[in-house]
């Protein structure tokens, strides 16, 4: 940026925070070289929601603190990064999508000390750390919608999405998205849908894709993406590693029938992915429900979730065939840099894998060696490493409750957490988990330490992908390594002959590790016997 035109901005910066507590001031580029390894975003992460996993002062409420005190059993679990859920203030005092400052800290979570003392910790044992970025909305409460809203003329009125009369057939699930500031809509605790549509002609009609408490950025608005480029900044600034980008498809609507996933959104995704790449060593990775493939592309976000994959994993862990064949055909197209999950902090993809399976901790396992054995970067949700069990409550909710440390909780010394702690934590919690061999904790850190010491398990090509029956069996190459994965979804024991391998090849067993080594005969096929639900992996390097 040229001197004058910096200049220019801090007289507009100031001029706008006059009239709204917004920081607005330009934030230039200030990126420092990543101390983390150059393959760390290759690894498995966790997506974190801080309110939930560990308080350090005794008010009931998670914080940057009390994550801080767990990089060490983060570590030992294996994961090289971490997504926080928002961590930037909110109004919402949950979730924390509802943004009210953007460069700023949760004060329920503590300061920006804490979080630059949890990033260099975290870089300190190898982690880097994602954080969610909100680009589409803001809380109502962002001083800057209040501002639009007292006044009409106001230079931020033009930061948000006004009409007067945005006419029928507006429909954005099941919602008609625009709602009268007048009639404060906030306010209303019914469904959205049943509130009633502004009338025709209403001046202080605004569009609200997720409802009336988060107002819709206008990011046709030049002065709108720069605040949200300089917010990334601000992050990157102090050394965060990369941004989840939310809900990008929504970006920008046409009209009514074009309000998802339009060229408009995709373009600047686009340039925010560029923005956070042009610091070294950042991971940015896009939640966009529409079309998740097309977002997984290094041209628009280069990562995005795998969305719809994440429900057949789960059924193909039930036994589901139909759902097995779609798991092995997802495969054999995935990009490496989809981000492959189970679930996550949202309802629509399900309740936590404990509840799904009804604590069948076999095919739990199943489930988790699906994604953590195949191409793309596995995110664990945390708390399902022990097989954390859900709590009672409406929507989101059950999928938040307290992470379980020990028998007892852990999670807090306050007797009154946030939200009750998960009903299996007796049985399932860290500490007892870390201590049994056999654990469900110990499987995923398995599982992840042979990500970590087979390449061709992290980045390799997925090869001689088979379903025979109940068993979904190939290969991962990478460079001279081979891996060899066959899972047996069926309650009884399975023979298969897996093809494709070199001829007279002698595989080593990886896990479980010691068991006996598969022989491949002249023209590359070897016959396995599987036990009732269970996975094999093998590892061969050429000679
Ligand atoms: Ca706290
Ligand atoms: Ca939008």
């Amino acid at each position: 940026m040229n001197t004058p035109k910096l200049l220019t901005r801090l007289l507009l910066a100031a001029a706008l925070t006059a009239q709204a507590q917004v920081d607005t001031r330009p934030v230039p580029a200030q990126p420092r070289p990543s101390t983390l390894p150059a393959d760390w975003q290759h690894g498995v992460f966790m997506e974190i929601f801080v309110r939930g996993y560990q308080d350090s002062d005794g008010d009931g409420i998670g914080d940057l603190r009390g994550l801080t005190q767990r990089l060490d059993y983060l570590q030992k679990l294996g994961v090289s990064g971490l997504w926080l859920m928002p961590i930037t203030a909110s109004a919402d005092h949950d979730h924390g999508y509802a943004t009210t400052d953007f460069r700023a800290i949760e004060p329920q979570y503590g300061t920006l000390a804490d979080f630059d003392a949890l990033v260099r910790e975290a870089h300190k044992r190898g982690i880097g750390i994602v954080m969610d970025y909100v680009v589409n909305h803001a809380s109502y409460r962002f001083p800057a919608f209040q501002a639009a809203l007292k006044d009409r003329g106001s230079p931020w009125r033009d930061w948000f999405v006004w009409n007067a009369d945005p006419g029928p057939g507006w429909d954005i699930w099941g919602k008609y998205p625009w709602y009268d500031a007048a009639t404060a809509p906030w306010t209303y605790t019914g469904e959205l849908k049943d509130l009633a549509p502004p009338k025709p002609g209403t001046p202080d009609t605004f569009f609200g894709t997720f409802g009336p408490h988060m107002p819709d950025f206008n990011l046709r608005n030049p002065a709108v993406v720069q605040y949200h480029e300089d917010s990334l900044r601000f992050w990157l600034n102090r050394g965060l590693d990369g941004y989840r980008l939310d809900a990008v498809p929504h970006l920008i609507e046409n009209n009514a029938r074009d309000w998802n996933d339009q060229p408009e959104s995709r373009r600047l995704t686009k340039q925010f992915q560029d923005l956070i790449k042009s610091y070294p060593n950042r991971y940015v990775v896009c939640e966009a429900t529409a079309e998740p493939i097309a977002y997984g592309d290094p041209a628009l976000c280069g990562g995005a979730f795998a969305f719809n994959l994440n429900y057949e994993m789960v059924k193909a862990a039930q036994g589901d065939a139909a759902a097995v064949q779609k798991v092995a055909d997802y495969y054999q197209t995935m990009a490496p840099t989809m981000a492959t999950f189970l679930h996550n902090h949202d309802i629509f993809t399900g309740q936590r894998v404990w509840d799904q399976l009804h604590g069948d901790e076999a095919r739990y396992r199943l489930a988790a060696a699906s994604y953590l054995l195949l191409p793309g970067t596995p995110f664990v949700y945390y708390g399902e490493e022990i097989g954390q069990a859900g709590i009672d409550g409406a929507g989101d909710e059950p999928l938040r409750a307290p992470m379980s440390w020990t028998p007892a909780g852990g999670f807090t010394t306050s007797d009154a957490p946030f939200r009750p702690l998960s009903p299996n934590r007796t049985s399932h919690n860290a500490a007892s988990q870390m201590r049994d061999a056999g654990s469900l904790f110990n499987f995923y850190r398995t599982l992840i330490q042979l990500r970590r010491s087979q390449p061709s398990l992290a980045l390799g090509r997925y090869e001689a992908g088979q379903v025979d029956g109940p068993v979904w069996s190939f290969q991962r190459v990478q460079g001279s390594e081979r891996s060899v994965v066959a899972i047996n979804y069926g309650d009884q024991p399975a023979t298969v002959t897996l093809a494709g391998l070199p001829p007279a090849a002698r595989a080593k067993a990886a896990y479980p590790a010691g068991g006996t080594a598969l022989k491949a005969d002249a023209a590359g096929g070897a016959r396995l016997t599987l036990p009732p639900l269970s996975l094999r992996v093998y590892r061969l390097d050429a000679r």
